[in-house]
């Protein structure tokens, strides 16, 4: 296949994307890319393009905040990561938003409370992806990381909020 589509995996630093990446190819040790504890590790934009795979993956690097860059380099991943989806919005078919469990009520306080347009958050990005039409799946990941009451509340916090917010 000559043109194929791609599949589109983002989301803030070290929420797990590379690790999901992993996870989708059919012989994850195919994947050079790098995943690791500290933010910052996916660095290149290049796209994952197997002979055994019927569409292309691309696993962005992270927004936000990055163990060993600048906050200068930071902002210039994040105007790179826009300006490749703007050019390359047609060729995507799918977005995977994925989202750190642990930070999704701070997330929701300060897009929709306090309105901080600072700090890259994921909800930006989910507008930013509808604003192309790309349809989405948003992965809740690190969900191991909570216990199974935090894990109640949070589907509680989610399913009460999503409706205002226009979330799901
Ligand atoms: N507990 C837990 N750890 C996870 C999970 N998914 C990923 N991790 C860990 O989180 C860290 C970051 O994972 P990556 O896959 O590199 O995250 P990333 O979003 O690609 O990070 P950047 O490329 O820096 O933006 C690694 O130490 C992973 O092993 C999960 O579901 N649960
Ligand atoms: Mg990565």
């Amino acid at each position: 296949m000559k043109n194929k589509p791609s599949l589109l995996i983002i989301g803030n630093s070290n929420v797990g994307k590379s690790s999901i990446t992993r996870l989708l190819l059919p012989n994850p040790k195919q994947y050079k890319g790098k995943s690791g504890k500290a933010p910052g590790s996916t660095l290149l934009l290049k796209s994952i393009n197997l002979p055994n795979l019927p569409y292309k993956i691309v696993d962005l690097p992270g927004f936000g905040y990055m163990k060993s860059s600048s906050r200068r380099r930071e902002d210039h991943i994040k105007k790179q990561i826009i300006l490749h989806v703007e050019k390359h919005s047609q060729e995507y078919f799918f977005g995977l938003v994925v989202i750190n469990i642990l930070r999704i009520e701070d997330e929701i306080d300060k897009y929709f409370t306090q309105n901080k347009e600072t700090i890259p958050l994921s909800f930006e990005l989910i507008n930013f992806l509808r604003e192309f039409n790309i349809p989405i799946l948003i992965i809740f990941n690190k969900i191991d990381k909570l216990s199974q009451f935090e894990k109640k509340n949070q589907l509680i916090c989610l399913l009460t909020q999503q409706k205002d917010l226009d979330l799901i």
